[in-house]
């Protein structure tokens, strides 16, 4: 569900940038950036809070918490509005460019009058950004690949996370409507792929009508695009397309089949069902002959009649999954249920938002068995950890341990791989934490003979169990690192270090492509939240769905393990620098 939370957060990011744009107030622009990021992961819904609520989360003060008040009370806030009208939507507009903050958006705007993204494309190309004090060639090309990579992830697409909060609670909503039968997403939301163009809803009911109003009436509905009298499309406030269509309940298969997709699949299925003398549309499998209904009430049936398995929708997308399920060979699937824990968590000790105890907490309420503490080492500078701090951390996490539903805790540690892949501590420190992930923070810019050394040692390193984020991407705002990551899938299977899939909807890193292409090497995988808020925790469907579309099974994944394997596999007995 889409939280109050949320929306409050974009709202006071947005403030802050305005306010850096502005040319206001440094410290007061990251005051409320710094109050943004403490709400969106702050565990109560603010929409519930009083004022004494508010003012008891980290980085809220009283002038933001009225704020705050004074939008879920009334929808606006004056003060911001007035600050958002002094500022042309174009430049808005431009700061949402990677690598162009406020500051250089306001100087094109100042300096050169550009007011949108096309203009900046053009004023680049004119080489007018030249003589601006602070701009260069180099800015130059930043910028564009800042464009590039805003419009790749972009062109309307939006993270799952943030398609599946509106699709769920849109699904709810319709769910509720009497004579409602059946109602799901569909599309790419349902294949779990990581970007999302528009979601696609289906209901089945008999009457269309009530279910095209009440679409029309969400409170999240901004606009309505089309409407006819069995779908309809309409646009969120946050600019998401939905397109709902309602069918006959007798076509629910067929329907979900079709509109599940992807196209590639669809045209494979359909291939198929030509073979077979059938015809399948979104209505049903019917005789080519005689237009009979052959099948349409469930997909089971459908794929059965097509001499097919029922095959998960994270598969569907024409990667081998038909000649696999016509050889009875479909992977039996790793499923949010199979997770036994998360790997990768950060607290307050270093830039998570909760306390040890609060995470704790939230993560032995979804049921883990085991939980690990991986909060960042010394050479992230601004993080400040010490020795001293690491194990003062190891002493509560012990006293913690097993006392919230019987969950074990591990403590670990998220380590920096260095440029020349060494990390943080000797090995005598790091054979005190039950596990140790290792990631890159810096120097993203390395060759790609560089990068691919760093991560093969990293991976030999006797202590490191587990690459975190291997790509270092971040989706629409910063590629992968370029390395022979062949090469690295072959010394993550030598040394038995798994590769992290990371669940947070901005990383998804490793994403699907690369799982599946890791999986060959005999690779294994841990699928983690990487949370920084309890609210983080839930993230981990995500990595589970990123991980089901590389068609990984429970053994491909270490944290569906029981712990004593699990162990055995972080200690990598056997494995010595080489
Ligand atoms: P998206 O929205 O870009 O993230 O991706 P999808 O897969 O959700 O695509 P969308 O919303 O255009 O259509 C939903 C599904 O409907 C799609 O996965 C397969 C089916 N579909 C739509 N148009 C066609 C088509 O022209 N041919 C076939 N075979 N299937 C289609
Ligand atoms: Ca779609
Ligand atoms: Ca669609
Ligand atoms: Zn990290």
């Amino acid at each position: 569900m889409a939280r109050a939370n949320d929306e409050v957060a974009a709202l006071l990011q947005e403030y802050a940038d305005l306010i850096a744009i502005t040319g206001g107030d440094a410290f007061k622009a990251r005051a409320y950036e710094k109050a943004a990021r403490a709400i969106a992961g702050h565990r109560a819904d603010v929409a519930t809070l009083d004022a004494r609520g508010l003012l008891d989360i980290p980085h809220v003060g009283r002038s933001i918490a009225d704020k705050v008040a004074e939008y879920l009370s009334s929808g606006r806030v004056p003060t911001i509005e007035e600050t958002r009208a002094a500022v042309p939507a174009g430049v808005r507009e431009l700061i949402a460019i990677p690598t162009l903050g406020p500051k250089k958006a306001m100087a094109l705007h100042e300096e050169l009058g550009v007011t949108s993204v096309d203009q900046l494309l053009d004023a680049i190309h004119q080489e007018r950004l030249r003589d601006l004090k602070g701009f260069g060639e180099r800015t130059e090309a930043n910028i564009l690949h800042g464009i590039a990579l805003m419009q790749r992830a972009g062109a309307g697409r939006v993270l799952i996370n943030a398609a599946m909060d509106a699709a769920e609670q849109i699904v709810a909503e319709l769910s509720r409507i009497p004579g409602c039968d059946r109602c799901a997403f569909a599309g790419s939301l349902r294949r779990m792929r990581e970007t999302i163009g528009d979601i696609d809803i289906l209901v089945a009911a008999d009457r269309s009508a009530p279910f095209m109003a009440a679409l029309a009436g969400l409170p999240t509905t901004a606009e309505v695009i089309a409407r006819g009298e069995k779908k309809a499309s309409v646009r969120t406030t946050k600019g998401l397309q939905v397109d709902l269509r309602v069918l006959p309940r007798a076509s629910w298969g067929a329907g979900l089949q079709y509109f599940t997709g992807s196209k590639a699949h669809n045209i494979r299925t359909r291939e198929i069902a030509v073979r077979h003398k059938l015809k399948l549309s979104e209505y049903g499998l019917f005789d080519a002959g005689s237009g009979d209904l052959v099948a349409s009430e469930t997909e089971e049936e459908i794929y059965t009649r097509l001499g097919l398995p029922w095959i998960p929708p994270a598969l569907r997308e024409d990667r081998g999954e038909i000649a696999a399920g016509l050889r009875d060979a479909l992977p039996d699937l790793v499923t949010d249920r199979d997770i036994k824990g998360d790997l990768h968590t950060h607290t307050d000790l270093t830039d998570g938002i909760a306390p040890l105890e609060e995470m704790v907490a939230a993560a032995a309420e979804r049921g883990y068995a085991y939980y690990a503490v991986t909060d960042h080492a010394p050479n992230l500078f601004m993080q400040r950890m010490t020795d001293e701090k690491m194990l003062a951390q190891r002493e509560r996490v012990r006293e913690l341990d097993g006392r919230h539903h019987g969950m074990r805790l591990l403590h670990g540690t998220e380590l920096n791989i260095d440029p020349r892949g060494e990390v943080d501590w000797p090995e005598d420190f790091l054979d005190g934490f039950d596990l140790c992930v290792a990631s890159v923070h810096s120097h993203f810019d390395q060759s790609r003979q560089d990068m691919t050394r760093r991560l093969v040692r990293a991976c030999e390193h006797p202590n490191v169990a587990v690459i975190g984020h291997p790509t270092t991407r971040r989706i629409g705002k910063r590629p992968g690192v370029d390395a022979d990551l062949d090469a690295v899938f072959e010394a993550c299977a030598r040394t038995g270090t798994a590769l992290e899939i990371n669940a947070h909807p901005e990383r998804l890193d490793l994403s699907d492509e690369l799982v599946l292409r890791a999986k060959r090497y005999g690779v294994k995988f841990a699928v983690d939240s990487d949370a920084h808020a309890v609210t983080h925790l839930p993230y981990l469907r995500y990595g589970v769905g990123t991980a089901q579309r590389g068609w990984l099974t429970k053994d491909d994944v270490i944290n569906t393990w029981p712990l004593p394997e699990l162990r055995r596999f972080l200690r990598k007995d056997g494995t010595r620098r080489g």
